[in-house]
């Protein structure tokens, strides 16, 4: 109690300081509340799914680590899931796989996948007021062996895939008829060559042709939203990604789709931060994969760090938070899973708090005056408000853990639950 006073007490400062710049605290909490972030199931068991337990990840993707305790099972992954949620401020989504489906045991293959093999998730969901995001999954298949899915030229191979996607969009859109918020529907294949191709142009022909087919049929976009995600390269496909940037933004302009921009996927000096303001111009909506590259597409747990804080201010400067969906995309089996969603999640959320606490019309108005000096004083000074105080608040009046008080109770569940797995 005496420690729930002094966050009240050092809020009130805070809040003091922020109004000499003209920055409402409360209404940045406020707004800050109404912001999902879409955790992704993968980060719970190393991108494993139920489909069978032993198939290796593939699709040139790589999960590093060995850390005890990964979730074997829907039950023990919701479970995970729950324990992360119940430390993070705000009321979230969560996003899965079609590899995580729940058939009961039954084989079903992928083209034949339906809704009520999500049946449970979606329940799980309703009872705790998230909704639900979707991908269909093309790795991790035989059917994906040879590199290739909806790019294949093997046209048996291309058709399975064709209908995965066809299956997958129609579960999105009952995940979203029955939360009554749109699931958000994400493509990405892992398709491309180790070596340098002949032909560049062919493979992105047949995609394109892939796409139409599994987009023919119209959906509510009440209900689900598609997306579509590029990449630079993948492990074992360095040389060409069908599906790379200039394809896929080229498709969600032509075909009104929403384009997700994942930070690991593009060249090292290059920042989605940089790219949101640039695409919005020319689609509706935009999906991210915030994720954290270090010196490639690593998929680090994503940290507080300028790239993050970068990303949220583009949404909050642009006013474009009702255009973007943010969806967490990383994957680290060397420490604690159930930390790693966290830590990733309370910092993407910590970044959307600064940057609500800018005082952007005076920065603006700087930047319009031709006042460089003062954008770049006053950029550098707000840097140390005391951000931290107004963070401790949101996390007391919301429930959950005030700073590092999260980590004892992670520790805990590791001890008595993590552990006990075999
Ligand atoms: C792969 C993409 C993709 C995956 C998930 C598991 O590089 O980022 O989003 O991480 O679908
Ligand atoms: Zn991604």
């Amino acid at each position: 109690m005496e420690k729930d006073k002094a966050i009240e007490q050092s809020y009130s400062l805070a809040r003091d300081v922020y109004r000499q710049y003209g920055v409402d605290t409360h209404a940045a909490i406020d707004k800050l509340s109404q912001i999902g972030v879409s955790l992704h199931c993968w980060q719970g068991d190393d991108v494993g799914g139920f489909e069978n337990p032993d198939a290796g990840l593939d699709g040139g993707l790589a999960v590093t680590g060995n850390y005890p305790g990964k979730a074997r099972t829907p039950g023990e992954l919701r479970a995970d899931a729950d324990k992360a949620l119940s430390l993070i401020p705000g009321t979230h989504r969560f996003n899965l796989h079609a590899i995580y489906a729940e058939t009961g045991g039954r084989k079903i293959e992928r083209n034949q996948l339906q809704p009520e093999h999500f049946s449970a998730w979606i329940d799980w969901a309703r009872s705790r007021g998230m909704g639900l995001d979707f991908n269909p999954t093309f790795f991790s298949h035989p059917n994906a062996d040879s590199g290739f899915t909806l790019s294949s030229n093997d046209e048996g191979i291309r058709r399975f895939w064709v209908e995965h996607g066809i299956a997958c969009r129609k579960i999105g859109e009952a995940m979203g008829k029955a939360l009554g918020t749109p699931a958000v529907t994400n493509v990405w294949i892992p398709d491309g060559y180790k070596d340098i191709p002949i032909d560049r142009w062919s493979p992105r022909q047949i995609l394109r042709k892939s796409l139409d087919e599994i987009f023919t049929e119209p959906i509510d976009p009440k209900h689900n939203l598609d997306a579509v995600e590029s990449k630079l390269f993948g492990i074992g496909a360095e040389s060409y990604t069908a599906g790379s940037h200039e394809f896929y933004l080229g498709y969600a302009v032509a075909n009104n789709k929403l384009l997700c921009l994942d930070a690991g996927h593009f060249h090292p000096t290059e920042v989605i931060s940089d790219k949101i303001s640039a695409v919005l111009g020319f689609v509706d909506e935009l999906l991210l994969h915030v994720s954290r590259p270090v010196r490639w597409d690593s998929d680090h747990v994503v940290i507080l760090d300028d790239e993050l804080k970068a990303i949220a201010q583009q949404l909050v400067r642009g006013d474009f938070l009702d255009r973007v969906h943010i969806g967490l995309d990383f994957f680290d089996a060397s420490i604690n899973r159930v930390a790693a969603w966290v830590i990733g999640t309370r910092c993407m959320i910590k970044a959307m708090l600064m940057a609500l606490l800018e005082p952007f019309d005076e920065l603006r108005q700087l930047e319009l005056s031709g006042d460089f000096t003062s954008r770049l004083a006053l950029g550098e000074e707000i840097k140390t408000l005391p951000f931290g105080a107004v963070w401790d608040y949101y996390c007391l009046k919301s429930g959950v853990p005030v700073q590092s008080a999260w980590i004892d109770i992670v520790k805990e569940y590791e001890k008595g639950i993590l552990n006990k797995r075999g």
